[in-house]
């Protein structure tokens, strides 16, 4: 049965155990205020205790404009750094929470909305999809965790380039850069985030936090301590009964092969 809650900012629906989320204020191109802030930390807080995977999306033309500059304009000092602090305290519920989230992109995915996406564990982009870090136009600095994730995605160097620049990135480009694993055709990338997202939800639970809280943290570590780490993490999640139900299940023919390509 599909649930569908739709806030002035953000719609939600839960289907089949995969959270979709909208940014859905495409009036203002889905660019995010602090309501809109909270309005995504309420969905992602409930796709956590409902979902098994979550898609992320935005309505009408584009992902997501980024930051609302309006709202922006009149911030003191210390205002922009609780506001900063609260979309890094936001993206990180989506980066290391317990399901996986790919997001869906197309159109503008500008500024805060490449932060948001660059948060999300897989990108998708349609044909339409463009991105771009235009805060140096604004007089202004990513504030959205875009120096630590984007900059891990696409290397400090190009996205040095975009933010001195303002060069706009091709879905094509970006995949070529790392800042998205799919491309596809114009209207697909809702579809094929809920596949990925459907495949995702297959996998034990375990086995998805650890993917997602384990290797970038373990990128970050010095080799010899990524390997220390990865062995209990190994250890831990092989042991678990679900684990075990899994392995018997393969040996005793009851679950499916790898594939070839196109087979
Ligand atoms: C906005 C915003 C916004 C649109 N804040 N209102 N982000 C940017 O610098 C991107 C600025 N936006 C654009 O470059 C374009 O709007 C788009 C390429 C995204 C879309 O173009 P288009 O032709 O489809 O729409 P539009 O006509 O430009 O915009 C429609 C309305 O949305 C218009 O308002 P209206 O009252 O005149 O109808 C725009 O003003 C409004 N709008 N984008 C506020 N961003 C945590 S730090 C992150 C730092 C950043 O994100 S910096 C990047 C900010």
């Amino acid at each position: 049965m599909a649930e569908a809650a739709i806030s002035e900012f953000v719609s939600y629906e839960l289907s089949d155990g995969i959270a979709h989320v909208g940014l859905n204020r495409p009036e203002k191109r889905n660019a995010i205020n602090d309501r809109a802030v909270e309005a995504i930390a309420a969905v992602v807080a409930r796709a956590e205790r409902e979902a098994k995977a979550a898609v992320i999306f935005g309505h009408g033309k584009h992902f997501c404009a980024g930051l609302d500059l309006a709202e922006h304009v009149q911030k003191t000092p210390i205002e922009g750094v609780r506001g900063s602090r609260r979309w890094h305290a936001v993206f990180s519920m989506i980066e290391h929470g317990t399901i996986p989230w790919i997001s869906a992109l197309h159109g503008a995915v500008v500024g805060g909305g490449l932060e948001l996406a660059s948060a999300t564990h897989i990108r998708v982009a349609d044909r339409t999809a463009f991105m771009a870090l235009p805060e140096g136009q604004r007089g202004i600095f990513v504030g959205g965790g875009g120096s630590v994730r984007a900059a891990r995605l696409m290397g400090v160097a190009r996205m040095t380039d975009m933010m001195l620049t303002g060069r706009v990135v091709s879905a094509e480009e970006a995949e070529r850069w790392n800042l998205v694993q799919y491309v596809v055709d114009e209207g697909q990338a809702r579809r094929k985030a809920e596949e990925l997202a459907r495949a995702a939800a297959s996998n034990a639970e375990l086995s998805n936090y650890a993917v997602i809280n384990a290797l970038p943290r373990i990128q970050d570590m010095a080799k010899e301590d990524g390997l220390f780490v990865e062995s209990f993490i190994a250890s831990f999640t092989s042991t678990s009964p679900e684990a075990e139900e899994r392995l018997r299940a393969f040996l005793e023919k009851r679950a499916g092969k790898v594939q070839a390509p196109g087979t």
